[in-house]
């Protein structure tokens, strides 16, 4: 038995849905250096930082770049992703979001952010979603990705918890496995075949209440 006091969202795939956006400018940087980059691949990318986004596609082109023109490249999918993020609104937030948010404060639980994103706090702002969060721990404070507990547990000594009083909300392996090697409480968010290591996985956040968040506590 364990007493949760706190809740650490993912945000691309479990807040909001920013993949589509991302696959659109890395697909265009891809057709560029002539490699045919799908929908299929890009799967590969969720959860991973921009950098390894790049050396995932060259790896499926077989290429290799010198490193500044691999900074410049990351640089220049940036750019073009930001102008989708530009235009983003409330309307893009997940289904339950934002019910679930509410009811979390409603009963005390702190609420950070932890993901790979440099744009995190960026995309919170056009959402609308900042005011929830106590503590925003993303790419720009990491050293070591997803499956690396690092991000969770800087995010749990932010709010001042311990890792077993959190629990993670992740759509992404990678982010279930960092979870989990971080001693923390993990709800998938997606295919329960997909997300096997996690405690309970949802499709959505409408299947979410403190309710079944308490559920988490005896298992
Ligand atoms: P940026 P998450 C991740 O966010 C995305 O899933 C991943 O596809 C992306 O490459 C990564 O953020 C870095 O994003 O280029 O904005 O720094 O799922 O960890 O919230
Ligand atoms: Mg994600």
């Amino acid at each position: 038995m364990r007493i949760l006091k706190a809740c650490l969202f993912d945000l691309d795939g479990v807040l909001v849905d920013t993949a589509g956006y991302h696959f659109k400018a890395w697909r265009r940087l891809a057709q560029t250096l002539g490699i045919d980059f799908t929908e299929h691949d890009n799967e590969r990318l969720k959860g991973v930082s921009r950098m390894r986004s790049l050396e995932i596609i060259l790896e499926i082109g077989e290429r290799t770049l010198p490193p500044e023109q691999m900074l410049a490249l990351c640089e220049q999918k940036n750019t073009e992703y930001l102008l989708d993020v530009a235009q983003m609104t409330p309307a893009e937030i997940l289904p339950g979001v934002v019910e679930f948010l509410k009811a979390l404060k409603a009963e005390g639980f702190k609420i950070a952010l932890g993901s790979a994103s440099k744009n995190a706090q960026l995309i919170l702002e056009r959402t609308a979603l900042l005011p929830f969060f106590d503590a925003i721990i993303d790419g720009r404070h990491v050293t070591n990705g997803k499956p690396d507990p690092e991000v969770f547990l800087k995010g749990a000594e932010a709010l001042g918890v311990l890792p077993e009083e959190c629990v993670v909300f992740e759509d992404a392996v990678a982010g279930v496995e960092a979870a989990k090697n971080g001693n923390m409480r993990c709800v998938g968010v997606g295919q329960p075949e997909v997300l096997t290591l996690a405690d309970i996985v949802v499709q959505d956040l409408t299947e979410m209440s403190v309710a079944r968040l308490r559920e988490l506590e005896q298992m």
